[in-house]
C-alpha cells in the first residue's frame, strides 16, 4: 500500500504536480480539442489544508474569484449571476446563458435534494454527528445521467467529496475524474479545502488533512511554458520554503447565518447598490475573517465600477495580507504607486 506524498502547502503540491507532469507525461491527450500532457492516476495530501493559497510571481491568482467560487458552491447556486461576474469564462460552461449544469457542484451537495430533503452536505454532517468515525459521509457529485449526452459542454470533473472524522480532526478526500493541474486544480483545491474547513467548524472538530485523488491529471500544451516558470520559481525558493503569509483561520463561531450575510452583501456589491469602507463592513455583525472576504468584493466592485481610479488604499490595507499580495499582483495597474511590496 502506498500513501500519497504529503505537502505542508498546496503551493508545494502544485509545483510537484507540474514538475512531474511536465517531465514525465504518459499521454498526449486531445479530447475535445484541449491538447494536454497527461498522467493517469495522481494523488497528494496536504497536512494543513488552510495553506491553500499560491504566492507565485509566475502564477498570479485572483483572490476574489477564489472566495466567490467557494461561496457559490456553499450557497448551493447554479445560476451564473455570481460566478459569471467574477469569471466571465464560466459563461462558456452554460448552455442556456443563465445556469451551469455540471460544474455547479454546490447545487448538487449544498442545495436541498429534489424531493425537498436535506442537502447531501447536511446529511453527511448529521451522519458524522451520529457515528463519529463513520466511513459513509460521502457527498456524490458525478451521476450516471451526466453521461447521457456525448459532447455535453460541461460534465462535472469532481466525482465526490468524502468527510472522515478521526481523533477529533476532520479529514477530507476528494475524488476527481479529471483535473487541469495549472488551471482547474488551483481553484478546486482552494474551494474544496474551504468547504472542508467550514464542515470542521460546523462539527466542532479540528481541521485534519486533505487528500486529492485524480484520474486524469494534465497540463494544457498552451500552459507548458508557464508551468516551467512555476517550477523554476519554486525550485529557486527551495523545497522547504515557508509560505509568504500565515494562512487565515476560519473562526470557530462561523455559522450558516454568517454565510448568508456574506452572500447578501456580496450581491449588493456586485450589483453596485452599495459601497463599503472597512468601518461600514465592521458594522455588519460578522467576524473579522468574513469582513475581510467582503472587503475583497468591495475592492472588486471598485475595479469594475471605477475603472479610472486606483482601488482605495484603505480597503486594500484592510484585506487579509496574503489576499492583498495576490490582489496587487493580479491588478498591478489598479493599485496606487509604490503599493506593490
Ligand atoms: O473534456 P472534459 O470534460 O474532461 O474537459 C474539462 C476540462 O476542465 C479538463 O481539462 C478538466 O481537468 C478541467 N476542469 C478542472 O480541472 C474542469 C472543472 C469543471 O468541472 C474543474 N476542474 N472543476
Amino acid at each position: 500500500m502506498i500513501a500519497p506524498p504529503v505537502f505542508p502547502t498546496f503551493q508545494g503540491a502544485y509545483a510537484a504536480v507540474l514538475r512531474h507532469v511536465t517531465a514525465h507525461h504518459e499521454h498526449v491527450n486531445t479530447a475535445r480539442g484541449n491538447d494536454s500532457h497527461e498522467i493517469i492516476g495522481a494523488s497528494f495530501r496536504l497536512s494543513d489544508p488552510r495553506q491553500r493559497a499560491l504566492y507565485l510571481e509566475a502564477r498570479p491568482v485572483n483572490p476574489v474569484y477564489h472566495y466567490a467560487e467557494a461561496l457559490w458552491y456553499v450557497g448551493g447556486l447554479r445560476n451564473l449571476d455570481l460566478i459569471g461576474h467574477y469569471a466571465n469564462r464560466r459563461r462558456a460552461d452554460s448552455r442556456d446563458g443563465t445556469t451551469i449544469e455540471g460544474s455547479s457542484y454546490g447545487a448538487r451537495i449544498f442545495a436541498p435534494q429534489p424531493d425537498g430533503g436535506p442537502s447531501a452536505f447536511d446529511r453527511a454532517l448529521e451522519l458524522l454527528r451520529a457515528e463519529k468515525d463513520s466511513k459513509r459521509a460521502y457527498m456524490p457529485i458525478f451521476e450516471a445521467r451526466d453521461l447521457d449526452e456525448i459532447g455535453h459542454p460541461d460534465l462535472p470533473c469532481l466525482v465526490g467529496l468524502h468527510l472522515l472524522a478521526r481523533d477529533g480532526h476532520l479529514h477530507m478526500v476528494t475524488y476527481m475524474r479529471a483535473n487541469d493541474a495549472n488551471r482547474g486544480m488551483v481553484c478546486d483545491v482552494y474551494s474544496f479545502t474551504l468547504i472542508q474547513e467550514f464542515a470542521a467548524v460546523l462539527l466542532g472538530l479540528r481541521l485534519g488533512s486533505y487528500t486529492h485523488h485524480v484520474g486524469s491529471m494534465h497540463v494544457g500544451v498552451r500552459d507548458l511554458e508557464r508551468a516551467g516558470r512555476v517550477v523554476e520559481e519554486t525550485d529557486a525558493a527551495g523545497a522547504t520554503a515557508a509560505p509568504l503569509f500565515p494562512a487565515p483561520v476560519m473562526p470557530f463561531g462561523t455559522t450558516w447565518q454568517h454565510i448568508r450575510t456574506v452572500l447578501v452583501h456580496e450581491e449588493l456589491l456586485r450589483t453596485n447598490q452599495v459601497q463599503y469602507t472597512p468601518d461600514d463592513v465592521a458594522g455588519l455583525n460578522l467576524p473579522p475573517y468574513w469582513q475581510r472576504v467582503l472587503l475583497l468584493f468591495e475592492a472588486h466592485r471598485q475595479l469594475v465600477n471605477c475603472p479610472a481610479d486606483p482601488v482605495d488604499r484603505q480597503v486594500l490595507d484592510a484585506l487579509e495580507p496574503g489576499a492583498r499580495w495576490q490582489f496587487e499582483r493580479r491588478w498591478p495597474t489598479r493599485v496606487t504607486a509604490g503599493a506593490v511590496a
